[in-house]
């Protein structure tokens, strides 16, 4: 089982700037997190992050016949990309959508997720433990829909 996780623009800020919201670990520990979780439960991972919304648009769509399963903060392009969403739809790739914050109590222009429209679940507000739970979650799916 192989599974990409894509990070959308200014993750790679992590751990600069709003610990309150983001927490105080950087993406370093953000890849290691999701390395280490993929390790343990046998499952192949490659780690993308990118600031273009053209770029997540094209690994999305490198994904097909490689990657079983997505994991994907879209960061800002959550909140207004048709483009990932139309991408995610297309490569019918199984995926989950991860945040760190909990968008749902953040401003009125966050409350929207194209992104979720192709995406089976969504954790949010668990800080960097969203994404091992979505990494979990993907496997159990995997397995039961082979
Ligand atoms: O909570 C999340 O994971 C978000 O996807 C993060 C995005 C935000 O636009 C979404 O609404 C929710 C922003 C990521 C920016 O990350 C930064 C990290 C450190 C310093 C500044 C920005």
């Amino acid at each position: 089982m192989n599974i990409l996780v894509i990070n959308g623009p200014n993750l790679n800020l992590l751990g600069i700037r709003e610990p309150d919201l983001y927490g105080k670990e950087d993406y370093a520990a953000l890849v290691a997190l999701v390395e280490d979780t993929c390790a343990q439960e046998g499952i192949g991972v490659e780690v993308f992050q990118s600031n273009h919304e053209g770029a997540i648009v094209d690994k999305i769509q490198q994904a097909l016949g490689t990657f079983d399963g997505i994991v994907i903060n879209p960061a800002a392009y959550t909140h207004t990309s048709v483009a990932i969403l139309d991408a995610l739809k297309a490569v019918q790739i199984p995926a989950v959508e991860v945040h760190i914050s909990d968008v749902s109590k953040r401003e009125d222009f966050r409350q929207v997720s194209y992104a979720r429209l192709a995406c089976l679940k969504t954790y949010m507000g668990l800080g960097l433990d969203g994404y091992r739970q979505g990494i979990l979650y993907l496997k159990e799916y995997l397995s039961s829909h082979r």
